[in-house]
């Protein structure tokens, strides 16, 4: 595998893990293959006293099968990449799980904005708050991100959690992500949106489920009051 990646603290992040193998050795093999065939050539038909280059027109179907052979090869290839990583993809960019925790994010230059709906479980409610560049999440569990941009394509990338993916302007998109191992990741903005891009930088924090509860209760201290009275 792919040692040199970021750890891998995702769901899925295997499965974008193999897809990234397997395009790796494919290309690479590939690569080698052909690399090799151009150093054998240019060494072996290299410029000799008394030997005439021939000039190849490529008419013949022995001419031509050195571009269609490696083009129908190259081609099956790529279907297989796409074959194995559709499933992959299908999964990771459109199957959100129903009963995810949602958190909005509104990106803007050049900041990450995290909206959360507060103890109502309502957006667009009094109790809303918003972190800036602070995503704080619970280990094991679903969240479903809604990507939202104030100005510019923005890229929305947690490395540790291999998901990926552009914020449009006048677009809501739907991601998710289930981090398993509680500690605080990187955020940066994967998309050249400005003279501060460089600066757009945000973190994950994933806590354990009682410590999850703790950050809630100092994000929300009226609800937890309210929640911790007696009842009557
Ligand atoms: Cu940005």
């Amino acid at each position: 595998m792919l040692r040199w990646f970021p750890e891998n603290i995702s769901t899925y992040g295997g499965d974008i893990d193999a897809v990234f193998s397997l395009i790796y050795y494919i290309v690479g093999v590939w690569f080698l293959l052909a690399e090799g065939a151009l150093f054998f050539f240019v060494f072996r038909y290299r410029r000799r006293a008394g030997r005439a280059a021939a000039y190849v027109r490529g008419e013949r179907f022995s001419e031509l099968a050195w571009v269609l052979v490696p083009a129908v090869i190259v081609l099956a290839l790529d279907f297989g990449i796409e074959a194995a990583g559709g499933p992959v993809w299908a999964r990771v960019k459109e199957d959100v799980p129903e009963h995810a925790l949602r958190v909005n994010v509104r990106a803007q230059q050049f900041n990450w904005n995290f909206i959360y709906p507060g103890p109502d479980g309502q957006f667009d409610s009094a109790d809303d708050v918003t972190l800036e560049n602070e995503l704080h999440v619970p280990a094991g569990r679903d969240v479903e991100v809604r990507l939202e941009s104030k100005d510019v394509i923005h890229s929305f990338f947690i490395p540790n959690v291999r998901l990926k993916q552009d914020i449009l302007p006048g677009r809501t998109i739907r991601a998710w992500f289930n981090a398993t191992k509680p500690g605080r990741y990187e955020l940066p903005c994967a998309e050249l949106c400005g003279f501060g891009h460089y600066n757009m930088r945000g973190f994950l924090t994933v806590h354990s489920a009682d410590e999850y509860e703790r950050w809630l209760q100092e994000q929300w201290p009226a609800a937890a009051a309210t929640a911790a009275l007696p009842a009557s």
